[in-house]
């Protein structure tokens, strides 16, 4: 399938679309997953156009995941969670429903389990609030 440029990622990359926005650089961005699956939950996505694992630049891949592991420390600080899961999904059929590659960072502690996923629309006013949270630690690193 072709990349469509009209996704709501690629949207948010050109400044179309809002977005709790918690870290950028070159190559990535990393924001707050409006139907957060707990507390936390961000999302880091390259800024090149790619639909999936297998349509990215292992190069780029390598920027994104520096971004993956920068920022999900900072979430694991920021929320004082034991345990972050990683989650990257390729296609509908895997519960892909955007489709630009994107990490999901999900703060994760025992006894409490992850919402459903990409059902219920978060408190935009939380989601803001949590974006500053993250951003204190990495601006403070
Ligand atoms: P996936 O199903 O792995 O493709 O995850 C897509 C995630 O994106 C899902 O957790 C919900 C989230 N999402 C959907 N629309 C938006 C949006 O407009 N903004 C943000 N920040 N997240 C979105």
């Amino acid at each position: 399938m072709a990349y469509d440029t009209d996704n709501i990622f690629a949207k948010i990359l050109r400044g179309e679309a809002p977005a709790f926005t918690v870290y950028e650089d070159e190559h990535s961005l990393a924001f707050m997953d409006v139907m957060p699956q707990v507390d936390g939950h961000t999302l880091v996505i390259p800024k090149t156009p790619a639909e999936n694992l297998y349509d990215i630049d292992p190069q780029i891949l390598g920027q994104t995941m520096a971004t993956v592991q920068r920022v999900a420390e900072a979430v694991r600080e920021a929320f004082a969670v034991p345990g972050i899961m990683i989650a990257q999904l390729n296609g509908s059929a895997a519960g892909q429903s955007v489709f630009h590659l994107h990490f999901h960072i999900l703060p994760r502690t025992e006894g409490i389990n992850l919402s459903m996923h990409a059902r219920e629309m978060a408190d935009f006013g939380l989601l803001q609030e949590h974006a500053g949270r993250i951003r204190s630690v990495l601006e403070a690193s």
